[in-house]
């Protein structure tokens, strides 16, 4: 049988976004949610689903092709979202650099077969899975400053699903690169 592996694209948070999403689970779970583990924290830009070695190899080397850029994501509101059951951080805007990242890595995927979500592309971090409402909680929008993307593995083990980066590219800013 052919080794296979459960991967995906994402945004990897760095350690300050990571705390702020940290403070905001506390708040979570002091109103009765439980948080997705901390270290788990991503947005997802292209779900691929089980990938065999040889396919994961020409993914990476067609990620590594892909020009972009920095951006911001403002994400400014709690949402539930009832068919999946998942409390989220959502983004009301979409920046172009990103969207154009998501359809790249679309693209790529596609290129090799895979299937990948036909839904709209809506930047979202996954708070509590599975919730069963919307908390009255006050949230302050969270800046996320992207500036790599990554290759995720998804492991599932007796303690949960845990996430592996599997290798990050950072983003070229223009800006900088008139000066180098
Ligand atoms: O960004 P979140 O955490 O909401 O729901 C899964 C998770 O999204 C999603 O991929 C992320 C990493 O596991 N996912 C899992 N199976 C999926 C599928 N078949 C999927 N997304 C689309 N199609």
């Amino acid at each position: 049988m052919t080794d296979t592996s459960r991967l995906f694209f994402a945004l990897w948070p760095d350690d300050e976004t990571r705390l702020k999403l940290a403070c905001l689970s506390r708040s979570l779970a002091a109103n009765g949610y439980r948080p997705v583990s901390m270290q788990n924290l991503h947005v997802t830009l292209v779900f691929l689903g089980q990938v065999d070695a040889a396919t994961e190899i020409l993914i990476k080397h067609s990620a590594t092709g892909i020009s972009a850029q920095p951006f911001v994501l403002t994400f400014d509101r709690l949402s539930y979202w009832p068919k999946p059951k998942v409390l989220c951080l959502a983004s009301t805007h979409t920046p172009d650099k990103l969207a154009m990242l998501v359809a790249a890595l679309a693209d790529v995927a596609t290129g090799y077969g895979l299937q990948i979500d036909a839904r709209p592309y809506q930047p979202h971090i996954t708070l509590v899975r599975p919730a069963k409402n919307l908390p009255d909680i006050d949230c302050d929008p969270l800046l996320w400053r992207a500036e790599s993307f990554c290759l995720m593995e998804s492991c599932s083990g007796p303690d949960g699903v845990s996430y592996k980066v599997r290798q990050q590219w950072p983003f070229i800013d223009k800006h900088l690169q008139l000066f180098t």
